[in-house]
């Protein structure tokens, strides 16, 4: 064992060096490069080149037409859900503040087992200047395919000019509370059982963040039971200190005058907050050693079981800078370990722009991998988990990368719509410059929807046009949240878009795959794992707070299962490193699992009348 470990260690001091080594050189490339470039690549990174081979895959796949083999067709219901929902911006985005919002989170608030749908909303500064609010808003899931707007009886219209909403159950009485990231500082919502949630930010001590708060991701990090907080800063901007819109180096796209920033903006610290179990945080960022001492551009956060060792991993992703993998050292400390662990860059060693986090077993390794949107020059980084806190740059073998060129992408996701066993990548996109428009080039304000096909090899296929015309409606996306909204088996996707309304996509049609959907009722839920056994198919899933852009998934666990009609064995990780064997489950079920009792509800999927 010691051998192997030496072994480890010294694989990992040469790969280390050697990205060192790779990252000094391109940064010599990357300088040179800019100076030639300068005027193009002043917001974000350096675009690496695919080969024309590649090109020419990525031409193949835009052009190829018809339907995927046993794959659904992804439908816009949006209109069917009776849901109204309109998310303010700028028609000139003239400052940073105005592009970046639009987060959506899945949160059954009340209880009776059907995922609710909480919108963040945000404000213009010619708006936050003038005293208009926004509203952000919670619509409930009616059981029937439609939803209500219960947010003014619940209470959670006007947090704040908002960002993001992420779930987490802080005081730990089984009801799942919301945090709402702000231009200014967070704000806590505990849910009071009864369809009101209260404002407990002053209470909890959470209104000494004062920042422009990004991507928040509850997680309990010291063993002590408790779940704890983690936000990531953006950018320090006050509206009495408005940066000059076109003017400066950091406020100039394509040649073309724009909002100033990130670069060229100051950035601002992260923090982690502890839960101190009777109702307050404090915050222990320094400590810890997370708080981002260099200020770099804080966007999305999320814990997980990145080296499998039981103690929980923060990977946080930073617009145009190096993002962070934090490491528990045993201690409530944490080490920086991206750059070793090769994910704090691309495989050239530039920094990307890092905006948007998936995380999954995509290739059935057991290990959790992840996938990291990027802005338009760049393309979408697949980052594949070996074990032992490494991972490979798989963004152009896997197919991903010359799929995702040319857009700017937020939100995204592993997610199984055809219920086959593999995990799928949905990406949303939209440019954060509105006057990309007034040139004539292939770059819109307007973007797309990407689908990527699992191969079951490492590869993924784009079927982005092969799925019904819906994705192709251009939209300035932001937030995306996967669930299964319906009870019936099938996972919806839920966008937030920066302009107007939302879009939800249901899959219809395709084969009848098998599937199973797990909720964990634990001494604490977050961050439980379930390893699904179905024949053949080996499945790691984990139960996660915020990723994806400023949104929150379905705390629910869902397995395709294609067509076994029963689990074999499901595996039950809980935060407490207690371990739980459910054998011989039936295919097509909800099933809710306490720690400790194993599962205690088994539900049919529901019929939903007003679907189209
Ligand atoms: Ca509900
Ligand atoms: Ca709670
Ligand atoms: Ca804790």
């Amino acid at each position: 064992m010691k051998e192997i470990d030496g072994r480890i260690r010294w694989r990992k001091e040469i790969s280390g060096r050697m990205r060192l080594l790779a990252v000094v050189l391109r940064s010599v490339i990357s300088i040179a490069f800019l100076g030639i470039q300068g005027v193009m690549a002043a917001q974000m990174g350096v675009p690496t080149p695919l080969s024309p081979a590649e090109r020419q895959k990525a031409e193949a796949e835009r052009t190829t037409t018809g339907p995927v083999a046993n794959y659904p067709q992804l439908v816009d219901i949006t209109k069917s859900t009776g849901i109204i929902f309109d998310h303010k911006s700028s028609p000139d985005a003239k400052f940073i503040a105005e592009s970046m919002s639009g987060g959506v989170a899945l949160i059954d608030y009340d209880g009776d087992g059907w995922p609710d749908i909480y919108f963040t909303n945000a404000q213009s500064v010619d708006m936050a200047l003038r005293g208009v609010k926004s509203r952000s808003a919670l619509f409930h899931n009616n059981h029937d395919g439609t939803f209500s707007d219960v947010t003014d009886k619940a209470g959670v219209g006007y947090p704040c000019w908002a960002m993001g909403a992420v779930v987490g159950d802080y005081n730990n009485d089984g009801r799942p509370d919301l945090l709402v990231t702000c231009l200014n500082g967070v704000v806590l919502y505990r849910n009071n059982g009864d369809g009101t949630f209260t404002d407990v930010t002053k209470a909890s001590g959470l209104d000494a963040d004062s920042g422009w708060a990004t991507g928040a991701a509850f997680g309990e990090y010291d063993n002590d039971g408790r779940t704890d907080l983690f936000v990531s800063h953006y950018v320090d901007f006050h509206l009495d200190n408005l940066p000059k819109f076109g003017l400066g180096k950091g406020c100039k796209y394509l040649g073309l005058d724009v909002q100033c920033g990130p670069r060229g903006l100051k950035g601002l610290p992260d923090s982690l907050y502890h839960n101190n179990g009777d109702g307050t945080f404090t915050d222990v960022s320094k400590q810890a050693g997370v708080d981002d001492t260099e200020r770099r551009y804080g966007l999305t956060s999320i814990w997980s079981h990145f080296n499998n060792d039981g103690k929980l991993d923060l990977f946080v992703t930073n617009d145009g800078e190096a993002n962070y993998l934090y490491q528990d050292d045993n201690a409530g400390k944490f080490e920086d370990v991206a750059l070793l662990a090769g994910v704090a860059a691309n495989e050239d060693g530039v920094e990307q722009a890092n905006m948007g986090i998936a995380v999954g077993d995509y290739l059935h390794s057991g290990r959790m991998s992840l996938a990291i949107s990027h802005f338009d020059v760049e393309y979408t980084a697949l980052y594949t988990n070996e074990g032992g806190m490494n991972f490979t740059d798989n963004s152009i073998a896997s197919g991903i990368a010359r799929g995702t060129q040319g857009y700017v992408g937020w939100g995204d996701a592993f997610v199984d719509f055809a219920n086959n066993g593999w995990q799928d990548f949905f990406q949303v996109n939209g440019h954060v410059y509105p006057q990309v428009d007034t040139t004539h080039t292939a770059t819109h304000y307007l973007e797309p929807k990407l689908l990527f096909l699992n191969q079951h090899d490492g590869k993924f296929l784009n079927i982005s046009r092969r799925v019904g015309p819906a994705l192709q409606i251009p939209q300035v996306s932001r937030g995306l949240a996967v669930g299964d909204l319906f009870n019936d088996g099938r996972m919806e996707a839920v966008v937030e878009n920066l302009v107007g309304e939302p879009m939800i996509l249901r899959p219809e049609g395709g084969p009848m795959n098998h599937w199973v959907t797990f909720q964990l009722e634990g001494v604490l839920s977050l961050n439980a794992r379930v390893r699904v056994i179905a024949g053949d198919l080996v499945q790691l899933g984990e139960v996660t707070s915020g990723g994806s852009y400023l949104s929150q998934n379905d705390l629910r666990l869902h397995f395709g299962l294609g067509s076994h009609e029963s689990v074999d064995q499901a595996e039950v990780l809980w935060p407490d490193g207690k371990k739980e064997t459910l054998r011989h489950l039936a295919a097509d079920r909800f099933y809710v699992v306490r720690e400790g009792e194993g599962i205690v509800v088994s539900k049919l999927p529901e019929h939903t009348a007003n679907l189209p």
